[in-house]
């Protein structure tokens, strides 16, 4: 089918902390590639994006801040709206949930089911936190999941093993507010009866879009409709979102269920953006595509489309290219943990860098499954491909043509085979990349858009302009004449990925921006054309900008193992005889040495005040042999002798273990003869 015009969508996020890596690989970064694409082949188009400043994790946020929830998405819907600015993320509106036209359109798109009886009313009990009055709605709850056991799980989801869950499913549910646990009280709700779209969806989904599209979204929309679907409550006991019409019985101090009103959210953006608003959302001919993770498939393939089709007058989503998620360092990505590179701050340690990352992530986008993100990948991706290849490129190009033509495009001469495969590969470039782009597979298109870099360079290297500039000129200028029309290529073809590059290589090359029909043409830079000054399109990442990184997630890291640690529980009683049986002692070390061919051990010498005497201990890890000579010790002195290693081990000395494993020693902090009995 040919579409007349394109809505893509891109998941609101919410405003209750500012954005990383992750949001831009799993959804803006191939988003924003989607449509400037689009854009460069000259669809319509409108991209829309938004904070989704509703839910639970805000109004949490803004407790524990003490400060009120729109305190807090204005703080972070203007942080956020930023960073996409920054990244070149080209919204045509970014909006927000918490404005007058949101809850207009949610309004309506409720009221207009409730009018038409689509949704089916229920009284059911719920759980209520009786000290501070209140219905615990979704995170407001927590208790142990009943499939992992994670005992951090939330009343709607456990992010440790990603099932969704009822407030009723959990073991041991606790008010998030007061810790206390909760009591069950009667309340009215709105259901949204999906099982009446069980079989629509079957259909659409599972008979239309097997070929289309991707396996993890059919799969999981597969198993969601296996399980066979449920009516779902529509609306919460809250006092924060989009309130429910007064004039409905029951109303009073509710509001849209956040995955009710968050997904119009799309739908009141483009409001907001445009008048004709309508034809992007109900003609046919438009295809409407949702950009996501992995997390929110459900809302956007059962959902949303159940709540469309049941509104009746809208269209539903061609696609739904929902991406799995990027972990960082091995570890996933969290906001509690504070483990992630968030934008803003990578703006500041990396100034002027938003391609590289946009590179990266791109390159290696979680599109099948989930994928790492390394500084060492980004140093090296950025320093072995960026600059190396395509940067190196342009470069010696435009270099070359400065100091052999003063920068005036030299004239194509004669062309020998070499040059005329060459010329066929460049023709078939646009083609390549952009049905990548068009089937979502971003990966293989950014890595195609190198491949141009890549037969640039080899063009160059293999015909070796500088070397045959005295003895062929005529040559030397139909050799830059073709990697001059590369280069022009390039900034075509890489825009969608790289828009800052492309910006500045069109400055290079004192040309415009050319539209993507115009790609794979070999006469793109005319002949006597003058260029402008040459600069660096990438520049090397050093290794200590990257130690700098990782050492700052290892402090992350060592700060949240702090954070979490908790003493064991205590051993069982002893009478006081057991103890008494134990002859402990103040000892000091007078000799040291490490316990050849052993990484924990160290042979001691420890003068117990009764004797002198050899003890093995396993600190050798934690302290070198020259530094602990003189140290006070505290030694258990009866205990049995044991060989260790070859060495006769006369008593033990205590160490406390920290969280980490580290061991230190336990000495008396003032000055006390060895030997004296501790006790
Ligand atoms: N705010 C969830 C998320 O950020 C949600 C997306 C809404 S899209 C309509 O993961
Ligand atoms: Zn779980």
């Amino acid at each position: 089918m040919i579409y007349k015009r394109y809505t893509v969508t891109s998941a609101l996020p919410y405003a209750n902390g500012p954005i990383h890596i992750g949001h831009l690989a799993g959804v803006y970064v191939p988003a924003d590639i989607y449509v400037r694409y689009l854009r460069s082949t000259d669809k319509d188009v409108v991209f829309i994006g938004g904070s989704d400043e509703h839910g639970v994790p805000i109004t949490i946020k803004a407790r524990q801040q003490g400060v009120t929830p729109q305190q807090i998405v204005d703080k972070y819907h203007g942080i956020i709206k930023e960073s996409f600015k920054e990244f070149g993320i080209s919204f045509d509106i970014y909006s927000r949930t918490s404005n007058q036209v949101h809850h207009e359109t949610a309004d309506d798109f409720f009221r207009n089911l409730y009018n038409k009886g689509e949704f089916v009313e229920k009284f059911s009990m719920q759980y209520y936190d009786e000290e501070n009055k209140q219905f615990l709605a979704d995170r407001y709850i927590t208790g142990t999941c009943p499939h992992c056991g994670n005992d951090k799980a939330y009343g709607d989801q456990c992010e440790k093993c990603g099932t969704t869950l009822n407030a009723t499913d959990l073991i041991n549910p606790r008010s998030a507010i007061s810790g206390n646990a909760p009591v069950m009280k009667e309340t009215r709700h709105w259901f949204l009866p999906l099982d009446k779209y069980e079989s629509f969806l079957r259909h659409w989904i599972l008979d239309n879009h097997k070929e289309d599209w991707k396996t993890n979204v059919y799969g999981q929309c597969k198993s969601w409709l296996d399980q066979g679907l449920q009516p779902r409550a529509v609306t919460r006991d809250l006092d924060w979102g989009v309130k429910l019409p007064s004039e409905i019985e029951g109303a009073e101090g509710k509001v849209l269920y956040v995955w009710f009103d968050a997904p119009i959210g799309y739908i009141s953006a483009t409001k907001e953006l445009t008048p004709e608003w309508e034809k992007y959302w109900k003609d046919k001919e438009t295809k409407l595509v949702h950009f996501i993770g992995k997390d929110n498939i459900v809302f956007h393939c059962i959902i949303f489309p159940a709540m469309l089709k049941a509104e009746g007058s809208f269209i539903l989503p061609d696609n739904v290219p929902a991406n799995e998620f990027m972990n960082l360092e091995g570890d996933k990505i969290s906001t509690s943990r504070n483990w992630a590179v968030w934008l803003h701050e990578y703006l500041t340690d990396f100034p002027s860098r938003q391609d590289e990352l946009r590179y990266v992530l791109c390159a290696n986008a979680p599109e099948t499954k989930d994928n790492d993100f390394t500084w060492k990948d980004y140093q090296a991706k950025n320093n072995n491909e960026l600059l190396a290849i395509f940067g190196n490129f342009v470069n010696r190009t435009l270099i070359l043509t400065h100091k052999y033509y003063n920068g005036v495009v030299p004239e194509l001469g004669e062309i020998n085979e070499n040059d005329k495969n060459t010329i066929n590969e460049i023709h078939a470039f646009p083609q390549r990349i952009a049905s990548s782009i068009e089937n979502y597979r971003f990966r293989e298109a950014i890595n195609e858009m190198m491949n141009l870099a890549r037969l640039g360079n080899k063009y160059l290297t293999e015909n070796e302009p500088w070397k045959i500039f005295k003895t062929d000129e005529n040559r030397v200028k139909t050799i830059l004449n073709i990697s001059l029309q590369i280069c022009a290529n390039l900034s075509i073809l890489c825009e969608p990925f790289l828009p800052f590059t492309a910006e500045k290589l069109c400055k290079m090359l004192n040309i415009n921006q050319q539209k993507w029909e115009f790609a794979g043409k070999t006469d793109l830079i005319k002949e006597a054309h003058q260029l402008s000054e040459v600069g660096f399109l990438f520049q090397k990442i050093e290794d200590a900008e990257i130690e700098n990184q990782v050492q700052k997630l290892l402090d992350t890291k060592k700060a949240n193992e702090e954070a979490a640690f908790v003493a064991k529980t205590a051993k069982t009683n002893i009478e006081y005889d057991d103890f008494a049986k134990i002859d402990l002692r103040v000892g000091t070390i007078i000799e040291a040495e490490k316990v050849p061919k052993t990484k924990k051990l160290l042979k001691l010498k420890i003068d117990t005040g009764i004797d002198q005497r050899t003890v093995v201990s396993g600190i050798a890890e934690f302290y070198e042999p020259e530094n602990i000579i003189g140290q006070k010790v505290s030694i258990l002195v009866n205990l049995a002798p044991k060989n260790l290693k070859g060495i006769e081990s006369q008593g033990m000395i205590l160490m406390a273990e920290d969280h980490d494993g580290k061991l230190c020693f336990v000495s008396p902090t003032e000055a006390v003869k060895s030997g004296s009995e501790i006790k």
